[in-house]
């Protein structure tokens, strides 16, 4: 039973179904199967289209199918780790939005969702994020990793400007920035005083787990 649960919850995000993601981790807390166990296998199963994603060998539909899918998937689960009072191992605390004035969701959700599946603790603080919301998030969460997105070139700007209050708080020292979104390059994050920048999702997750080792 908690084999085929497993099986169930990894094939049901490879295959984009959220629906199936849903009725299987309903049915793993019926059956008392480990939520952490469950929500691992949903990770799996994204970490494996993400891989292929890298590879070339699948598309950005395949990703967001599969984010989707672990996102409907992981929510029951959620609820049961709670209730139980359980904590997710993580490689790390990352508070991520998008700034203020731009209301682009994707990507940055796929960021959420990958650096989940990659281990993360992630504050997911939306879209068209204040300096301020960003400031009281890192206040209260003390995250390793800010993670900033930016779609539009006239927003862009507001990252720089987010950095700058971290440094006025004194806060700057205390964790790492980064940032991407398609305004975003590499020379733009440098400019900016962010520690990091990565041009997709998936490898939004090797920069997390460099920046967070210091590496
Ligand atoms: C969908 C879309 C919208 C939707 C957004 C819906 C939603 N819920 O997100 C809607 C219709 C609302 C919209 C509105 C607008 N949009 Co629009 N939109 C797009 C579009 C077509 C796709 C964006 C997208 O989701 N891409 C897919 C995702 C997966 O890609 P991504 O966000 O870049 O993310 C990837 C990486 O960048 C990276 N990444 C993303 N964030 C982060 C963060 C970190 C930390 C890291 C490491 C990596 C990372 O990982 C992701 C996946 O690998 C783009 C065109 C395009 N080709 O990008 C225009 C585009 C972004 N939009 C544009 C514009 C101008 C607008 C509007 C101003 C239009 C208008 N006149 O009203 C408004 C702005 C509204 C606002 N205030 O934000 C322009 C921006 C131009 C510019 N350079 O400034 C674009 C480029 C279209 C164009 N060619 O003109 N838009």
């Amino acid at each position: 039973m908690k084999a085929e649960t497993l099986r169930n919850l990894k094939k049901a995000v490879i295959e984009y179904d959220q629906t199936e993601a849903t009725r299987w981790a309903k049915k793993a807390v019926e059956n008392g199967i480990d939520p952490l166990e469950a929500a691992d296998a949903l990770i799996d199963g994204v970490r494996e289209v993400g891989d292929g994603y890298a590879r070339g060998e699948l598309f950005l539909p395949d990703l967001v199918g599969a984010a989707n899918a672990m996102t409907s998937g992981i929510r029951p689960l959620e609820e049961e780790i709670s209730r139980k009072g359980q904590k997710r191992r993580t490689s790390g605390t990352v508070v991520i939005g998008t700034v203020l004035g731009d209301i682009h969701d994707i990507g940055k959700a796929l960021v959420a969702t990958m650096l989940t599946a990659g281990g993360f603790a992630v504050f997911d603080l939306g879209v068209d994020v204040s300096r301020d919301r960003f400031l009281s998030a890192v206040n209260e969460q003390a995250p390793d990793i800010l993670a900033m997105s930016s779609l539009l070139t006239t927003t862009a700007p507001e990252q720089r400007k987010v950095i700058e209050a971290l440094q006025e708080q004194n806060l700057r020292e205390k964790l790492k920035v980064m940032v991407g979104g398609g305004a975003i390059t590499e020379e733009f994050a440098r400019s900016i005083g962010a520690d990091g920048y990565a041009p997709t999702a998936p490898e939004s997750v090797g920069l997390a787990e460099r920046l967070v080792k210091g590496a």
